[in-house]
């Protein structure tokens, strides 16, 4: 069902690229029950030429998080499966057919910073900032934000953001990790379209493995981890893909020699 908080829109010129936008600027994006189903159905149903997406938000912030003006009398059990709601739908993002390059500008927070990290590169402008207002509302994360915001900052960070409502700016933001690139302002949006482009050349096994195997092997004990590798790189390199790849290097026909930028 569309919903006109949210377009998508297909670009590239192979079609490769799907942008999706949250298109509630009058209310900073802030993200209702609605907008996050038509989150999940958007990466539920990319079309198949789609290699790569960029998520993007209107006007002068990227989100607000959670719609307050939802948060009204849940009790524990609506409120459980809210939150797994937005598991559901952000699980989808993270784990969806393509990776997801999120452009990030002006306000980046609560359920933002939620749906940010579920992206896997956030390109942030000097405008960004992030916080996670929870703490200060009386309330909790709900979006993921407890398993995916400590594995891009630490818990100590995170858990310093939401006792004390701290506010990080775009440049420490790009230097403690929530975000992978910092550009000037107004530019987000042209560099994450930039990065999918690139990201969209890749051999799709490749990407797959990249959204779907290594942050496992990360999670796994040693030993294992090295064993899914293996099992993951057998896999890769037997794609008739990877040998074409490998075989236009050696020719000197591929133009993807490592260079510095
Ligand atoms: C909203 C929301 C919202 C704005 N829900 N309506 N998130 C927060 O606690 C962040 C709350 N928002 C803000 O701190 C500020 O709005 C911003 C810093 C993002 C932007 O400030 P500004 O001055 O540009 O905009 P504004 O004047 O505050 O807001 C413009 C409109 O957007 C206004 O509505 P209007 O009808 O009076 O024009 C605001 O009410 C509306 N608006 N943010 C509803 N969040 C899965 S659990 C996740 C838990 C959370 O995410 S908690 C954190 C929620």
């Amino acid at each position: 069902m569309s919903n006109p908080d949210l377009q998508v829109e297909i670009t590239g010129e192979q079609n490769e690229v799907a942008i999706v936008r949250l298109t509630r600027g009058a209310k900073r994006n802030a993200l209702n029950d609605a907008l996050i189903l038509a989150i999940r159905d958007a990466f539920e149903n990319l079309p198949a030429c789609v290699r790569a997406a960029v998520v993007d938000g209107q006007g002068e912030h990227f989100c607000a998080g959670l719609d307050l003006s939802e948060l009204s009398e849940r009790d524990a059990g609506q409120g459980m499966h809210h939150s797994r709601m937005w598991h559901a739908a952000l699980e989808k993002v993270q784990y969806g057919p393509v990776p997801v390059v999120a452009a990030l500008h002006g306000a980046v927070v609560g359920g933002g910073l939620e749906l940010a990290s579920a992206c896997h590169i956030r390109v942030a402008d000097e405008t960004t900032f992030y916080a996670l207002p929870e703490g200060s509302r009386g309330i909790f994360v709900g979006g993921g934000g407890s398993v995916r915001i400590p594995k891009l900052i630490g818990v100590a960070r995170m858990t310093d953001m939401m006792l004390t409502g701290r506010v990080i700016k775009a440049a420490d933001g790009e230097r403690i990790g929530l975000a992978q690139y910092l550009v000037p302002t107004g530019q987000a949006f042209d560099k994450a379209l930039e990065l999918a482009k690139r990201i969209a050349q890749n051999a799709p096994l490749t990407n797959y493995a990249l959204m779907h195997a290594l942050p496992r092997i990360a999670e796994q004990p040693a030993d294992q981890g090295f064993l899914t590798e293996a099992m993951m790189a057998a896999i890769a390199q037997s794609a008739p893909e990877a040998k074409q790849r490998v075989r236009d290097f050696l020719q000197g026909k591929a133009g993807t020699k490592v260079q510095k930028s």
